[in-house]
């Protein structure tokens, strides 16, 4: 029969590019026993479609000796266990391309939003506010202010092209310069990178080297005055740190996409007035589902029918 596929999280535009017309499906996600479920189909899973922040743990993979490909559906792949898949010659796959200007229009979009106010200027409007107080209050400029952005790669490179758009004084932090950024500064370290910046992009991929890149230092020299947008992964902030700064003032504002233990988050957050709260959707346009979910099947197939990965991490 057609290869055993675990699909690990729901996605609903993936019924339109149906896992289950090429592969037999076993549904992870909402199996009432997932260990028993695991126990049971484990043996005849060749294949893995996860979602970037779910990935596939060591264990998972461990309960599926035969499994030969994992396709995230995502293109960050740092919840996937790349040791064990390496261990095992196990092929990954992401989605990259398809979804990165989606991201970077959002994650302007959210730093827009946040500066101006726009959410609590819809609400002054719609509560009666502006009929009753009269003006919104006064907010912070973008054009031309000091953007930084940590991690320089297709997502960081979008970001920094739009911002270029606002005329903003563009500098960025990566391993390395990058020779295809010749008009913005390369800063190497975070927190010099921070303490130039008003608007600080978090665009890098997650890993275990970049965990908490942005510390309690960075965050402190960004400032009072510094907002940080944050559309790849929680892990590369802080949180507790972040927590601290925005309550006590020592950080000015946050745009956060993503949160540690999401859906669920830490309800400090609520707390705050000067944060921006999304719920991870920076890729959740119709098109770019669409083409993320194709890629994940296309990948499964091509794979299943011998021939090369169309975009192969491992
Ligand atoms: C995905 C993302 O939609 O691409 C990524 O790594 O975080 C998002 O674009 C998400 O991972 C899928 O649930």
């Amino acid at each position: 029969g057609s290869p055993a596929i675990l699909q690990v999280g729901p996605y609903p535009e993936w019924d339109e590019i149906p896992l289950n017309e090429a592969f037999t499906v076993h549904r992870y996600f909402d199996a009432p026993d997932k260990a028993a479920l695991l126990e049971e189909v484990g043996p005849a899973i060749r294949g893995i479609a996860t979602r970037g922040e779910l990935g596939a743990d060591r264990a998972m993979i461990a309960a599926c000796p035969n499994l030969e490909v994992i396709s995230v559906y995502g293109v960050g792949y740092d919840a996937v266990d790349l040791a064990a898949c390496r261990e095992r010659g196990i092929r990954v796959t992401n989605t990259p391309d398809v979804l990165t200007r989606d991201v970077a229009d959002l994650g302007v979009a959210m730093m827009l939003c946040q500066a101006r106010g726009m959410v609590g200027a819809e609400a002054w409007v719609r509560d009666g506010s502006w009929a009753s107080k009269g003006l919104y209050p006064l907010r912070r400029r973008v054009h031309g202010m000091r953007a930084g952005v940590l991690g320089l790669g297709r997502i960081g490179f979008e970001v920094a092209r739009r911002l270029a758009g606002f005329d903003m004084q563009i500098a960025y932090s990566d391993v390395a310069a990058k020779d295809y950024a010749p008009d913005w500064e390369f800063i190497a370290d975070p927190v010099a990178l921070a303490a130039r910046s008003d608007y600080l992009f978090v665009t890098l991929a997650a890993s275990a080297e970049t965990r908490h890149i942005v510390s309690r230092e960075v965050i402190e020299a960004l400032g009072p005055e510094g907002m940080v947008i944050n559309i790849s992964r929680a892990s590369n902030i802080d949180e507790e740190a972040l927590l601290d700064a925005l309550e006590s003032g020592k950080l000015g504002s946050a745009a956060l996409d993503v949160f540690e233990g999401e859906p669920a988050l830490n309800p400090r957050f609520l707390a705050l007035d000067n944060v921006l709260l999304q719920p991870h959707h920076a890729s959740g346009t119709v098109e770019t589902r669409k083409a993320m979910g194709q890629l994940v099947r296309d990948n499964l197939s091509a794979h299943f029918a011998g021939r090369d990965l169309l975009t192969p991490v491992l």
